[in-house]
């Protein structure tokens, strides 16, 4: 039964009430019926690390003040955090070694089912390594490529090759607080080490290694992931799709691909349109094949081949209950456990594809890079033969669906901006220096169902480009953008300040700018680094006008993403805190202190608009710090009471 939380999104409202009145229930009822959550886990206050636990700490004073051990809220909490960001940079660099791992493959055999799509790119990352491109054989330079990028890894001297793309005076604030990533296990496996029992005790040192951690995650294993996937697949450029479960077709077999990784769903994008395929298709009585995504898969594939984006991570169940979707193929990462009940009440074909997710009872059909095209269609198969068994009594495909344009990266920004004869972030800097654009701002992350669903990042991206913000997005913010129609070009006109559409309609791009997946916020990182480089706006990224926020995050992923930000001298808002609120000095630390080490800093609040005016309070403080000039249309900017936000 669906509960009473509310939907920006119409598709989903419809397909939430289509759950009450059948009894199925989702992740919002298991959020009702978990209330009220663990307060102690909620404050970060509980700990598991050792069996003499486990132990909470008493947040009004009354109870313990220690753990078994002695450790301290401070460092308990701590240690906690820590082990997030280990998750979520695990989760990001091993989808970055699988990427790496593929292109060894298609470097090395010529029947490879990949080949290498962007052979420029393919260069510059290997003259960026340091690789000899001149007279070689593009497999042969792939290959040295795909070593490099697997050593970065488990090197066992020096610090990760691949951070060269950081800007100079950055990699000076990390070597002075010798927060450099050595390689990306390494800094993954030394959390795990310093948060058991008995180890790291002070909680300003958990934490600064969590951003070594954190580094090594962004400016490390999701550059990999990123970077190679362009050699692999082909940099993204400008397209057009549409967005949201009204992406589902009536007649069609439908394939929803599901998780993270590019190497399964990008085969499967393609080998749907072979013609046989299709032939098979038309033989049990569908018109065709219509593959559509869910979460970060989704953006994979609609960056490079346009294919629609069903919905963002809380629409997985909801896809399932249009009973349209003759087959689920999730690989990894933010793949509900509820799916397998939920696909049981339709005719829905669950598949787990990787040997690292997988679920008990749930059709496995393994994914093997060495057989991929054999094994997409084996999958694709299974989907066509389970079309006549969809019941059209439980069918119901909302109708909403948006127009985006998508596929920017931090090259085609490049030349959107700089035009055909200047490729240059020029016309980028020029606009923020002259006070026609305030600034940019990374909107990122998850949705959760403790916030009405996607009303936090839609109001907040809606107040920043009012206010002349540029905004990059990617993961499942980017989705929901899309959903509301704030990727289309046009959308400018509705809802940008003046300075911001006079932008959009010189370079004829969104207001909200798609980049990707969530690995893909390496190209918000490429991106700071290319305008830092232009010139104009300091000589670091702590100086930029520029912000961060994840609105509705949920992810260990996210509080990764949010440690690299904030250590690479980002402002960075989510809704709700860190699970830490239970040691005060840590949340000092993190929403305060932590600026005079690494120039970014944390702040939570939950009110999207007052947090979007946060973010405008720093950029405003930045382009003072700047000493830019004064905002070409200041009449865009509401007064906002922002007292007592942090
Ligand atoms: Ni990012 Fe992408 Fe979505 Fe959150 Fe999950 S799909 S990796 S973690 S839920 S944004
Ligand atoms: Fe308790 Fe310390 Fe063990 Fe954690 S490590 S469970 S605080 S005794």
């Amino acid at each position: 039964m669906a509960n009473d939380l509310k939907f920006a999104d119409p598709a989903s409202r419809e397909m939430a009430l289509k759950a009450k009145q059948e009894n199925i229930d989702t992740v919002w009822d298991r959020y009702k019926s978990m209330q009220p959550q663990c307060g102690f886990g909620s404050l970060g206050l509980c700990c598991t690390n050792c069996s003499m636990g486990p132990c909470r700490i008493d947040p009004f004073g009354e109870g313990p003040d220690k753990g078994i051990c002695g450790a301290s809220a401070d460092t308990i909490a701590a240690r906690n955090i820590a082990r997030m960001i280990a998750g979520g940079a695990a989760a990001h660099s091993d989808h970055g070694r699988d990427v790496a791992h593929t292109l060894l493959l298609a470097a090395g055999d010529k029947n490879c089912d990949y080949k290498i799509k962007d052979e420029s790119k393919l260069k510059r990352v290997a003259t960026n390594y340091n690789i000899a491109v001149e007279n070689r054989s593009t497999k042969d330079i792939a290959r040295d490529v795909a070593k490099k990028a697997l050593e970065e890894f488990g090197k066992y001297e020096g610090t990760i090759d691949i951070l060269s793309y950081a800007p100079p005076n950055r990699r000076k604030v990390w070597d002075a607080l010798g927060i450099t990533p050595r390689s990306i296990d390494r800094e993954i496996v030394e959390t795990m080490h310093r948060t058991h029992m008995g180890v790291d005790v002070d909680y300003k040192n958990i934490i600064r290694h969590g951003m070594r951690t954190a580094i090594a995650d962004g400016w490390g294993g999701s550059l990999v992931a990123t970077e190679l996937s362009d050699v692999l697949f082909g940099s993204p450029t400008p397209l057009r799709a549409e967005a949201n479960l009204g992406v589902l077709k009536k007649d069609w077999v439908n394939v929803v691909v599901h998780g993270h990784e590019p190497t399964l769903s990008d085969i499967i994008a393609v080998v749907s349109q072979a013609p046989d395929m299709i032939a098979l298709a038309k033989e049990k009585g569908a018109a065709g094949i219509n593959v559509a995504g869910i979460c970060c898969t989704a953006n994979e594939i609609l960056m490079r081949h346009g294919i629609p984006l069903a919905g963002s991570f809380l629409q997985q169940e909801l896809a399932i209950m249009t009973g349209a979707v003759d087959a689920m193929v999730v690989d990894v990462q933010c793949i509900m456990p509820g799916l397998d009940k939920i696909s049981g009440c339709f005719h829905t074909r669950l598949i787990t594809t990787s040997p690292k997710c997988k679920m008990p009872g749930v059709t496995h059909m393994e994914f093997k890079e060495e057989a991929a095209t054999s094994i997409a269609r084996q999958i694709l198969t299974e989907a066509i033969d389970n079309f006549p068994n969809r019941q059209p009594s439980k069918t119901h495909i909302p109708e909403h669906r948006e127009d985006l344009v998508a596929g920017f990266s931090t090259e085609s920004i490049f030349r959107f901006l700089g035009g055909t004869y200047r490729s240059t972030y020029r016309p980028l800097n020029d606009a923020i220096i002259s006070g026609r654009l305030r600034g940019a701002a990374g909107v990122i992350g998850c949705s959760n169902p403790n916030i009405d669903y996607e009303k936090g990042h839609i109001q907040m991206v809606k107040e920043l480009i009012k206010n002349d913000v540029l905004v990059v997005t990617t993961g499942c913010n980017a989705i929901s953008c899309a959903k509301h129609g704030l990727l289309k070009p046009e959308s400018a006109f509705e809802y940008a300040g003046k300075g911001l559409q006079e932008v959009c309609a010189a370079v004829g791009i969104p207001p909200v700018i798609h980049l990707g997946s969530c690995v893909d916020n390496s190209r918000i990182l490429t991106t700071l680094t290319a305008v830092l480089a232009e010139g104009g706006l300091g000589d670091d990224l702590c100086h930029l006008p520029v912000a961060g926020a994840a609105p509705e995050w949920m992810s260990e992923k996210a509080v990764s993403i949010g440690f690299y930000f904030v250590a690479s001298g980002v402002y960075t808002v989510i809704g709700h805190p860190l699970p830490m609120m239970g040691s005060p000095n840590l949340k000092a630390y993190l929403t305060d202190e932590i600026e005079f080490e690494v120039g970014g800093k944390w702040a939570f609040q939950p009110d999207p608009v007052k947090a979007a005016h946060m973010m405008l309070a720093h950029i405003d403080k930045k382009r003072a710090a700047l000493k830019l000039k004064p905002m070409m249309y200041p009449q865009s900017v509401p007064p906002m009471e922002i007292q007592g936000s942090k």
